[in-house]
């Protein structure tokens, strides 16, 4: 831990154009986000952000909440509601998947991985104590989200 600290301090260091690179990288984020977010509520029906907030995609088999998602250009829905402190799978749902939300990342969890172009691929998160719980894709540019509510 301190030698990771150590070693950014002396050596290279941090040099001030960083501050402004992640500024411009932040920025850009932003703008990514709110054209996926034009382009969601213009195609499709319109009723789609709404229904994407409800838990209608959680199941109950066998003791264990499955939570079903859908990889496509992003992911669907942004986020779910699910609950806490009890044993979950994120089920991942792939059809002609050919872009990046493909590439799974669960950072809290250390968890990656490629998904298949067309397929269902289950995700052990074992018991989420309550909160939310943040993935994306590889880039980081479709972001996705479970709740975990008591
Ligand atoms: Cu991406």
């Amino acid at each position: 831990m301190t030698k990771n600290k150590k070693k950014l301090g002396d050596g290279v260091g941090v040099p001030s154009g960083m501050k402004s690179v992640v500024v411009s990288v932040l920025i850009s984020g932003l703008i990514v986000v709110g054209a996926i977010a034009f382009v969601n509520s213009s195609g499709g029906d319109s009723s789609g952000f709404s229904s994407a907030t409800t838990g209608d995609n959680v199941s109950l088999v066998g003791g264990r909440q499955i939570v079903e998602i859908r990889a496509k250009g992003g992911y669907l829905p942004y986020r779910s509601i699910a609950k806490a402190d009890m044993p979950t799978v994120l089920r991942i749902n792939t059809n002609g998947t050919f872009d990046c939300s493909a590439a799974v990342i669960i950072p809290s969890l250390g968890f990656s991985k490629i998904l298949p172009q067309t397929g269902s691929t289950d995700i052990d998160l074992g018991v989420q104590p309550f909160g939310v719980l943040w993935g994306s894709c590889g880039m980081g540019m479709y972001p996705f989200e479970v709740e975990f509510q008591r």
